[in-house]
């Protein structure tokens, strides 16, 4: 199954029509901390190696190329072999030793308390992060790759229904993305010079 999932900034009445009659399904706090090299190698490339609350996780983007992106979707993986045999590490290393050899070191460290809801098939996100963001994430399931067009329309419709009007025109800057953008200028232009983020 691919996860399609698209972030909102909403406006409290935006929220609470978004939640109204939804299925609450619990709310939950984690602290990821990301890791990259002082060259940014990994996020020029759109890729993000994090830690959350102890376990190793790394998105990969799924488009072919940065300037020929079909949609904003990443492939995830979890298990902490799977991710060293990603980098081609040499057999029996520890990922803390990985990140010690290729000097992947913490560039940020966020803290998100997540509620959950369910509503007519979607799923709902809503992130509140310790450095004064909040972003809201609609959620769709599906089973195939040729369907993440079609999945991304049904959550613009389902948001215009709840009064929710995505702006296609700025792209809502993900958590990490708007912590570089306060917290460390440098980094977040080397992302836009390598048109990782615009
Ligand atoms: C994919 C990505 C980053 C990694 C963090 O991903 P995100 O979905 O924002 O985090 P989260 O906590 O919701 O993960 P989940 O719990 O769903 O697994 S950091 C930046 N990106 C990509 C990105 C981009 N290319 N452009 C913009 C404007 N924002 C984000």
């Amino acid at each position: 199954m691919i996860e399609v999932e698209k972030k909102f900034i909403l406006t409290p009445e935006q929220e609470k029509s978004l939640i109204e009659k939804a299925e609450f399904l619990g709310e939950k706090q984690f602290t990821d901390t990301y890791y990259d090299d002082e060259n940014f190698s990994l996020t020029t490339k759109d890729i993000w190696l994090r830690e959350r609350d102890g376990k190793y996780e790394l998105k990969l983007p799924m488009n072919e190329s940065l300037e020929n992106r079909v949609s904003d979707q990443y492939r995830e993986l979890d298990v902490e072999d799977d991710i060293l045999a990603h980098f081609g590490a040499r057999a029996g290393i520890s990922i803390k030793d990985f990140l010690i050899e290729k000097e992947y070191k913490p560039f940020c460290e966020i803290t998100t308390t997540r509620r959950k809801y369910k509503k007519e098939g979607f799923g709902i996100d809503l992130d509140v992060m310790d450095f004064g963001y909040t972003l809201a994430e609609i959620e769709l399931m599906t089973d195939d790759e040729s369907k993440i067009k079609e999945a991304t329309h049904s959550i613009i419709q389902f948001a215009k229904d709840h009064g929710i009007s995505p702006g296609a025109e700025i792209p809502i800057r993900g958590k990490v993305v708007e912590f570089l953008r306060t917290k460390n200028p440098a980094h977040f232009q080397a992302l836009i010079d390598a048109k990782v983020i615009r």
